[in-house]
């Protein structure tokens, strides 16, 4: 049987507004969801209906022992028209803040998770210079409303996913070429003939950015970031904290990262160096006024010479293709406490798959990670497992399953995995 974590460890799940809550209507990604050249799987639609259901999910966690629930209040639901602030929606987050605390449940509450007001597009998004102030001026109105029931606020989810992307980008394009010139066909004529393709389809797509959002290019917020897109990206956090500091001095205040516990074999230490740059240290300086670092990782990646390494054949992977690697979260963590020496919390970590006995083998060694660091002194304040419920998970649609409890696609019903109880049995106190 394992230990459990202390009394004032925070223990609970994650979710996100766009995911779970159900027909997000004046956001960016709902217009995305619908266009003729989209990229979504499927569209988000009803999700999980989460939005009417959140007080029997949180019930259910309640009832599984966890004590604490992170969760996203929706910026297109709050401010559906620049300037315009809807009294129901902040009225519906306050009522889902109190349930929480009616249900003993800590809320953690994220201001931005990826989703935007489909106006912020119209004027350019996360590229613009307009934003952070946009964003600032929404967490005013929150603050001003709901910023005295709080104590634990993310400002900007992810902060670094939009350089990621663009790192994925630059990989995947790398690696047509590459195979293109690997097949001997003559690049130029094979691309040639794709690249009108791919061009006439560009050329389409944007046509249809530019009669959806009134503008050719769609910059939400994980689309590929530019390094000016980036500084927009931590300027919006530095603004969004300065409000939070004057309207709810009381509550802690951090961004949450996407880290990945980033590995160099013989020869890749460059390449991994460069990797933690741009993924963690290049953050330091704005988090230095922060309370806490929201620490998100899934997994491991492995560089070499040329390179990120492919996970060999026959290695365990998950429902997104990643290693099956929870050490990959005690390492992050003691990584990133050599140079941020505040409060840590681990806001997202969990596995997609349908076969819930490999979620809590998972859960055991990640868990036991966190456990280890603990012991040897790191302030870990919490830990939500990424996710409550099975739910959108953005372009691959509702087919990865994260969650501690799965989702009738049809009626709605939630069931609880033995994974839920499992995870509430590491609560503090508990036997
Ligand atoms: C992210 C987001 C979550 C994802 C989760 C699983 O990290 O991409 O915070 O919204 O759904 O990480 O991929």
């Amino acid at each position: 049987m394992h230990t459990t974590f202390s009394g004032d460890f925070l223990l609970g799940a994650a979710t996100a507004a766009h995911q779970v809550e159900g027909n997000n209507t004046k956001s960016d990604l709902w217009a995305m969801e619908h266009m003729v050249h989209t990229s979504f799987e499927e569209p988000s639609g009803i999700a999980c209906d989460h939005y009417h259901r959140y007080p029997e999910d949180i019930k259910l966690m309640k009832q599984a022992g966890l004590t604490c629930y992170r969760f996203s209040i929706e910026w297109a639901r709050v401010e559906p028209e620049e300037g315009v602030f809807d009294k129901k929606e902040i009225s519906h987050y306050r009522d889902v803040i109190r349930c929480c605390k009616e249900n003993g449940i800590e809320p953690v509450v994220t201001l931005h998770h990826f989703s935007s007001p489909k106006w912020l597009i119209t004027k350019g998004g996360w590229e613009a210079d307009t934003t952070p102030e946009d964003f600032a001026a929404y967490v005013r109105v929150l603050m001003k409303e709901l910023g005295s029931e709080l104590s634990w606020i993310c400002t900007i989810n992810e902060a670094n996913m939009g350089l990621q992307v663009a790192e994925i980008a630059e990989r995947y394009k790398k690696q047509m070429m590459a195979k293109m010139q690997r097949s001997g066909q003559d690049s130029s004529v094979q691309m040639g003939m794709n690249l009108e393709k791919m061009m006439q389809q560009q050329k389409e797509a944007a046509k249809e950015t530019l009669e959806v959002f009134g503008t050719p290019k769609c910059e939400n917020f994980t689309s590929p970031r530019t390094e000016h897109g980036d500084e927009i990206v931590q300027r919006a956090h530095i603004l969004a904290r300065k409000v939070i500091r004057e309207l709810a001095p009381q509550a802690k205040v951090g961004l949450t990262l996407s880290l990945h516990d980033v590995q160099a074999l013989p020869g890749g230490e460059e390449f991994a160096a460069g990797i933690w740059e741009r993924e963690f240290l290049r953050y330091l300086p704005i988090m230095q006024e922060d309370d806490f670092l929201g620490v998100q990782n899934y997994t491991r990646s492995v560089y070499d010479q040329n390179g990120l390494c492919t996970v060999p054949e026959g290695t365990e992977c998950t429902q997104m293709g990643y290693e099956f690697y929870p050490e990959g979260l005690g390492h992050v963590l003691r990584r990133v406490a050599q140079d941020f020496h505040k409060d840590l919390f681990v806001t997202e970590n969990g596995i997609a798959t349908e076969d819930d006995s490999r979620r809590i083998a998972y859960l055991s060694r990640a868990l036991s990670g966190v456990q280890d660091c603990i012991r040897d002194g790191l302030p870990v304040r919490g830990y939500t497992y990424w996710s409550l419920l099975d739910n959108f998970e953005w372009q691959k649609g509702y087919s990865m399953k994260f969650g501690l409890i799965a989702v009738d696609r049809k009626t709605m019903e939630r069931t609880p995995k033995e994974s839920l109880s499992y995870l509430g049995s590491y609560a503090g106190g508990r036997a």
